[in-house]
């Protein structure tokens, strides 16, 4: 069973959703709006659920949209209304959703891993690629472009209720065919803004629900939020002029729209490479720490072509639960333990640097990118989830 790209309510076989290729009447859609954010115009849509009296192998008759539709027709999530890709339904997704206050470098991060996916793919003889012309667009205009050609850092990604907020379209990468089998194997990631989860007004918004049905939430945690790091960091690297709210509070925000669903958390130390540098202050306990051969924080093994590294995802995690208590953040690792509502999710911690090197004022260091530890969170994910296994 796979997921819906936008809302990741499950396809079940029991309900299916239609509109015509090309409707010559459209209206506003609520269902649509309500999970897309603002107002969103669709042809008519023909639902069809399973008969009670249905034989197990029962489907729609190959005509039955065609017909309903008087011509082509595309099948859509019954529950959002989002025109599902060709083929969705017999493929595999994994779907993930951003978390994370504003500034802690989820959309630098999500440039980082497809490019990092898209090298791992090489070395499984895959070919990473956005599977639907929007994401080839959005993730060219709002993610490749500004990074890797104009070497800038990125914009705020915009509030939902702003003009144009790209996040609210998925991202849906083809992993092509399965390592085991011919299953056509799929990523989906919906970044969000910040802002949008730093409001606790949003917790019972419509086009938040996601959270709740993703396989898994990356949540991130910015290591330039805590005050003594960034005073040590003074003189070593910029500063950084965007900051991001309370990450506790965001957290909790987060872990209340999850509610009872039961998503893989995976909670991200995020632009590493800053505590990396901690290394350089003299006689300071982080350059102790920063300096310890042998940690699992300073290797990256996530490009090697076995499946996710349990192992060394335990060791790292480990260590990076303790690298928080040292950042003050033990209340936040408490609330993943012990989360406000509904039971612990099953949960991981990492430590990513999707830069490398700290930028300069707005644009990239010289030397370029160089991700670290990018993939490990996706792979955990995905691993759950049975693709790249
Ligand atoms: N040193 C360092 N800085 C980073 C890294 N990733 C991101 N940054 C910095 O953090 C800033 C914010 O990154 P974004 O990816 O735009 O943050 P975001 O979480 O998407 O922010 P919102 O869209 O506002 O929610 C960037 O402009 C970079 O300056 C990293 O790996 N290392
Ligand atoms: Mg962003
Ligand atoms: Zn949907």
């Amino acid at each position: 069973m796979t997921k819906c790209p936008r809302c990741f309510t499950a396809l079940t076989g029991d309900r299916y959703a239609w509109t015509a290729v090309a409707p010559t009447d459209v209206e506003v859609d609520d269902v649509a709006t309500k999970y897309h954010g603002s107002p969103v115009r669709s042809g008519k849509i023909f639902e069809l659920q399973r008969p009670a009296d249905a034989a197990d192998d029962w489907a729609p008759e190959d005509d039955y949209a065609t017909g309903k539709a008087g011509g082509p027709a595309v099948e859509v999530c019954p529950q959002c209304h989002f025109r599902l890709p060709v083929g969705w339904r017999d493929g595999r997704a994994a779907c993930i959703a951003m978390a994370g206050a504003r500034a802690t470098g989820k959309t630098v991060y999500i440039a980082a891993l497809v490019k990092t996916l898209q090298l791992l793919g090489e070395r499984l003889n895959r070919v990473v690629e956005p599977a639907t012309g929007e994401t080839e667009v959005n993730f060219r205009e709002h993610y490749e472009r500004p990074l890797f050609e104009e070497r800038g850092i990125l914009e705020s990604t915009p509030a939902s209720h702003t003009g144009n907020p790209y996040q609210r379209e998925p991202l849906i990468f083809s992993l092509g065919p399965g390592l085991r089998d011919d299953t056509r194997q799929y990523l989906v990631i919906r970044d969000v803004a910040g802002e949008d989860l730093e409001n606790p007004g949003n917790v019972d918004a419509t086009h938040m629900q996601f959270f709740a049905q993703a396989d898994g939430v990356v949540f991130m945690f910015d290591p330039l939020k805590v005050e003594s790091v960034r005073q040590q960091l003074h003189d070593l690297v910029p500063a950084q002029e965007r900051v991001g709210g309370d990450p506790r509070s965001v957290l909790r925000t987060v872990l209340s729209i999850i509610g009872t669903g039961t998503p893989n958390l995976a909670v991200v130390l995020s632009k590493f490479d800053a505590l990396q540098a901690l290394e350089r202050v003299e006689g300071s306990d982080w350059s102790e720490i920063m300096s310890q051969r042998g940690a699992a924080f300073l290797r990256d093994p996530s490009l090697q072509r076995a499946p996710y590294h349990e192992v060394d995802g335990q060791l790292l995690h480990e260590e990076v639960r303790s690298l928080l208590d040292k950042l003050e953040a033990r209340s936040m690792v408490m609330s993943v333990d012990q989360p406000p509502a509904g039971n612990a999710l099953p949960s991981r911690f990492f430590a990513v640097s999707a830069l490398g090197v700290s930028p300069v004022g707005d644009r990239l260091h010289d030397s370029g990118i160089s991700p670290f530890r990018c993939l490990d969170p996706v792979r955990w994910i995905l691993a759950q989830r049975g693709v790249w296994v």
